[in-house]
């Protein structure tokens, strides 16, 4: 098995600043694995490389704890709480929308941004303790961020963060079942990513890119347009979608 299968223990507060600095700080408390921690109200939500993560309330602030003993897997988790968020959405959202999850971390719905994972590792004893958090815009998105945000409420009546939440974990414990090895967490993830020949532009560089595989180390393999492989890193780029016009 891949992934440890478990229960998860969903724990709602009313506000705090961000849900993964809160799960966090309890790493040393009991039970800390398995944790899922829901805040109604979230002040100082965090994204990548210390961006900014807004949660108007309405919205989903969730984060999961989990204790990893094989520290290679660890950057895989957040494949598998986008692909239970991802489930959820095919469930509750119209068909025949473009819904789809974009490497490493978010989930896109009409080519914009619907949702932003948080991976966070720390080393304990032999150990990974990782929290991995999802902000999805269920209620509202926020107006003026690059890229655009969108919202379920734009297509169907959102459900309330708790209700999203309990679906979220009954599909993560689904996955952690399903999947045994890498190779079947790529084919499912890769056909949510609808990656097979994505074009991609990488920030800050010139050119595109086609969207290979997704690899055992979480990096992404690209081919550039002479058929040059490469690994992306999601320490070191981000990338965007080509719109197709
Ligand atoms: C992410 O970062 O997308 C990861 C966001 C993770 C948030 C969750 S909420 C629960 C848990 N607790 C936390 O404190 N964090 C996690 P990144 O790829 O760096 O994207 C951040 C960028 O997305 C910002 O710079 C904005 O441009 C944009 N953005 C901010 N809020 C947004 C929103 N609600 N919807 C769409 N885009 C947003």
């Amino acid at each position: 098995m891949m992934f440890p299968a478990r229960e998860f223990t969903l724990d709602v507060i009313a506000e705090c600043g961000s849900t993964n600095e809160l799960l966090l700080s309890r790493r040393d408390q009991d039970g800390f694995a398995g944790t899922a921690l829901l805040a109604l109200s979230q002040t100082a939500g965090q994204g990548r490389r210390g961006r900014e993560w807004r949660s108007p309330e309405g919205n989903l602030a969730l984060s999961v704890a989990f204790r990893e003993s094989e520290s290679s897997r660890a950057p895989l988790y957040s494949f598998l709480i986008g692909l239970a968020a991802y489930r959820v959405l095919v469930d509750l959202l119209p068909h025949g929308l473009d819904l789809r999850l974009k490497w490493p971390n978010d989930i896109y719905l009409c080519g914009k941004k619907l949702a932003g994972i948080l991976a966070q590792a720390r080393q304990q004893g032999l150990a990974t303790d990782l929290v991995v958090g999802i902000g999805l815009n269920l209620a509202r998105a926020p107006q003026g961020m690059e890229p655009e945000a969108v919202s379920v409420s734009e297509f169907v009546g959102p459900p309330r963060p708790e209700t999203f939440a309990k679906s979220f974990l009954a599909e993560l414990v689904h996955l952690t079942r399903e999947i045994q090895n890498f190779e079947d967490l790529r084919r499912i993830w890769e056909e949510a990513a609808h990656l097979s020949g994505t074009e991609l532009t990488i920030q800050g560089e010139e050119g595109s890119w086609k969207a290979i595989a997704l690899l055992p180390s979480g990096e992404l393999e690209v081919a550039g347009e002479h058929g040059a492989r490469r690994k992306l890193s999601s320490e070191t780029v981000s990338v965007r979608f080509v719109k197709k016009s």
